[in-house]
This record gives C-alpha cells, structure tokens and sequence, in this order.
C-alpha cells in the first residue's frame, strides 16, 4: 500500500513532521539521509534543495519546506484536529505563526547552525553571524512564547505547537538557559513531551 515516505536526519526538522504523522496515526517509512557529499547528491535526485526534511506523498509527489508538510498534513487529514478549520479567522491565525515560524525562527535558528553561508567572508565572519542569529532566535521565541495558553492557538493543539517544540529544542545552551528566559515555553515543552507522538518520535531521534 503507498504511504508517505519522510526523509530526515535525527534532531533536524524532520522532527515535528514525523510527530504530525504520528499524532494522525497514518503509515509512513521514515528514511534517514546521510550527509556525506555523495548522499547528498543522490538525495537532491529526490528532493532538489538536497535538504531535509522532504515528504513523499502516498501519490509520489515529494515535498520540500517543513512548514507546508505540516500545513498539508493538517488539512489532508483532519481527523486528527492538528489545525483550525480552513476559511476561518482560527485557521488565519494558524497560518501566520506557521509561517512566522518558518520565516523567523527556522530562518534565525539556520545562522547560528550555518554561519559561514552568511558571509562570503566564511568562517572570519562567523561569530558575529551567530550572535545575531541568537538574539534574533530569541527575540522570535519571546513573542511567541507571550501567546502561549498553553498552546500556540489558545486551548487548540495544533502542529504549530509541534513546529515550536522542535524549533525551541535547538536554541544554542540547551533547554534549562531558554526555559529560564521563557518559563511558559518551559511549561509547553513539558506538555507536549507527555504525548505519546512527540515521546515515541523523541526516542527514534535519539540514536
Ligand atoms: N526551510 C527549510 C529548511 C530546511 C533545512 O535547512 N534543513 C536543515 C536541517 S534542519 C538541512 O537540511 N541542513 C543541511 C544543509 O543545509 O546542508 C524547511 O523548513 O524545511
């Protein structure tokens, strides 16, 4: 039987759409993508941003960007309830923090973990670019994480909440600092990490 097909990288955003498609509850092949030049290349022969995460729909169809793949499998399947009901001002809602943050946080969390590709001046620049893009990483989280009650929507769980969990995981000095700074994203880690999707997904990226 056809079935989606994510390819990923342990702790990489891969995370929070094999924790959607745990929450539907739907078949899915999890493939891990080495990242040696070589596999790389083979890998952009599937998906041509050669990054990760891609998703291959049950049709064939292959998917880049994380925050379209969690978008698409909330009204592909809404059944789950993992988002508001299109058309209405919930799901306009809904919209704005996925694509902030895919636009913000993803994009601020990607110049602390990739400087050098920020500057033709490489590594000489590197630091600077890091410094930046945490303070802009925690600048995005604090707004955020100041409409928390307890989720991102209100009282709707929703994939963004499995997009902030992720996202949040990778602020530079680890989850005590930023939980610190922002106790209510402290509190919504704890509530997600009780779901037995997030639980099952967190052990299958812990290798
Ligand atoms: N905007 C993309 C960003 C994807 C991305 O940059 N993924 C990282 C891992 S979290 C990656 O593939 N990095 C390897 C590289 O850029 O070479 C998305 O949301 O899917």
């Amino acid at each position: 039987m056809a079935q989606y097909k994510l390819y990923g990288r342990p702790g990489s955003g891969s995370l929070a759409v094999q924790m959607a498609l745990e929450e539907i509850r739907v078949p899915y092949e999890r493939i891990w993508v080495a990242d040696g030049a070589a596999d790389v290349a083979t890998f952009r022969t599937i998906s041509p941003t050669g990054k990760v995460p891609a998703l291959a729909l049950p049709d064939g169809t292959v998917m880049f960007e994380s925050a379209a793949m969690l978008v698409h499998l909330s009204l592909e399947h809404p059944q789950a309830e993992l988002a508001p009901q299109p058309g209405t001002s919930h799901h306009a809602r809904f919209l704005q923090w996925m694509v902030f943050l895919s636009a913000n946080v993803y994009e601020s969390a990607l110049r602390v973990y990739y400087p050098v590709r920020y500057s033709s001046r490489g590594e000489r620049d590197a630091e600077p670019i890091r410094e930046q893009g945490t303070r802009d990483f925690l600048a995005h989280l604090t707004l955020i994480s100041q409409g928390l009650n307890p989720y991102v929507l209100g009282n709707q769980y929703s994939v963004a909440d499995l997009y902030l969990y992720m996202l949040a995981s990778w602020f530079p000095g680890g989850k005590s600092d930023l939980n610190a700074r922002l106790p209510a994203l402290g509190t919504h880690a704890q509530k997600l990490s009780l779901r037995p999707a997030v639980g099952a997904v967190e052990a299958d990226h812990a290798v």
